[in-house]
């Protein structure tokens, strides 16, 4: 068995000797747990007393406990400090414009603990005053929109909510594996993604509120109070089915700072850049506005040579969690392969896994809830016999579209990307039980 508590140790790497001292101490354990179970039943009685176990009751089974609101707000237990977001040592220049990775080895089901939230600044976070901040609708001439309004925290949120999950992917996710393999594991492979629960004012009914011209509309510019001057244009057409949120809440309380506290845009199945943080302004306008996000970055260098804009939607995709790399098999025997699936075009119709690289395929369990533009959790049984093997989720959506090799990535879109992938991910098993990225 893998350890769920040894995998989340700092970059989730253990060296050799721990390994041995793990397989070892389990092995200990075992045996002499049987052969107290052996001398009992030969000294032909087990009674209470005689077990060393019960006269030497731990702590916590003896005294009194911590008091009730010790902590005003909960943290997780002293155990799980391992779990953490992380940055890819030397991957930017400045802490400011960087990324901190969500450790989706150590996740269950699909929400992402918001403290646990990958990170994706530009030009570092703010804790906003939400008394102070405002968000100001506006039409890039007076005709698109009757009448240009500036909304408080309070006033949004006295406006009709929804609440709805989604995940959120950037476009650079997975980008650094695009010529051959980069880093160790899926947290780096895989963790500019997360999950959340969002609450919000539908974009759809403020620009209602405004009297906007939704037949000469034909897209906004969302930005960002940061100094990174964020700002992004999305289609109306997205905003009008009433996906796009002007959101305030992320899983039940305020959005954290980190994630654009206290108002950021929701983009459900785009690319994360255009869920602008630290919304202060919506401008309607009749065309795209190819701002710096959209001409110079977020663009897909394709084989001919040319640059592809405005590609936003985060197409099928799925990786398996664990076993996953940087992670050890302890033990032959059963074992559950478990990950995420994901489409910016709605809902995951299927998963297959497989454990030879690809040449056979399994259908693996979907657990509940499946959702548009959600994450969605998977599962396999695979019983390890000691030898080498290559694990594989391909996933496929209810648009039919299906998460492509990198073989077939690479005839359409290339080597030399940066954004966009959705290849298929391979784990590699080794006979001493360690999982590797590689790259088949
Ligand atoms: N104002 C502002 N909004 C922003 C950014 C930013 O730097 N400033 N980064 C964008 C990018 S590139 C991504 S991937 C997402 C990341 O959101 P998160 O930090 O909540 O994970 O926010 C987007 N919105
Ligand atoms: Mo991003």
């Amino acid at each position: 068995m893998l350890s769920r508590f040894l995998q989340r140790a700092p970059e989730n790497f253990l060296n050799r000797d721990q390994i041995q001292e793990v397989r070892a101490g389990r092995r200990g354990f075992l045996s002499s747990a049987m052969a107290a179970a052996a001398s009992a039943m030969v000294a032909g009685r087990a009674s209470a007393t005689d077990d060393p176990a019960i006269l030497n009751l731990p702590a916590h089974s003896k005294g009194l406990g911590q008091p009730v609101a010790a902590r005003g707000y909960g943290s997780p237990s002293e155990w799980e400090k391992n779990l953490q977001r992380r940055e890819s040592p030397g991957l930017t220049r400045v802490p400011q414009s960087s990324v901190s990775f969500c450790p989706l080895q150590g996740l269950f089901g699909i929400i992402t603990p918001s403290g646990l939230h990958f990170e994706r600044h530009h030009q570092g976070w703010w804790d906003i005053d939400p008394s102070k901040h405002r968000l100001m609708v506006n039409g890039s001439d007076n005709t698109l929109l009757k009448r240009a309004m500036v909304f408080s925290m309070d006033e949004l949120m006295r406006l009709p909510s929804v609440s709805r999950m989604h995940f959120i992917e950037c476009g650079a996710n997975t980008g650094m594996e695009w010529g051959n393999v980069a880093v160790p594991t899926v947290q780096y492979t895989h963790g500019m993604l997360s999950c959340s629960e969002f609450t919000g004012v539908p974009l759809r009914t403020l620009l209602e509120l405004c009297g906007a011209d939704f037949r000469r509309a034909k897209f906004v510019l969302a930005e960002g109070a940061d100094g990174s001057g964020m700002t992004r244009t999305i289609p109306m057409s997205m905003v009008m089915d009433g996906q796009v949120l002007v959101a305030y809440g992320q899983n039940g309380e305020m959005l954290r700072p980190e994630n654009g506290y206290p108002l950021r845009l929701v983009v459900p199945g785009v690319q994360g850049v255009s869920w602008v943080k630290y919304l202060r302004r919506i401008e309607v306008g009749d065309m795209p506005y190819a701002t710096k996000d959209e001409s110079i970055h977020y663009m897909d260098l394709m084989p001919n040579g040319l640059h592809r804009q405005y590609t936003s939607i985060q197409e099928v995709k799925s990786v398996i969690t664990s076993p996953s790399g940087g992670q050890v098999l302890l033990d032959k025997g059963f074992h559950t392969v478990t990950g995420l699936a994901w489409s910016g075009r709605g809902k995951i119709k299927r998963v297959d896994v497989s454990v030879d690289g690809g040449k056979n395929w399994k259908p693996a369990r979907l657990e509940g809830p499946v959702l548009s533009k959600c994450l969605t959790r998977f599962n396999a049984d695979f019983v390890w016999d000691g030898q080498p093997a290559l694990f594989q989720s391909r996933a496929v959506d209810e648009s039919g579209h299906i998460q492509p090799t990198y073989g077939e990535l690479r005839k359409v879109r290339a080597s030399r990307s940066i954004y966009h992938s959705n290849a298929i991910q391979t784990w590699a098993l080794g006979e001493n039980g360690e999982v590797k990225n590689v790259q088949v």
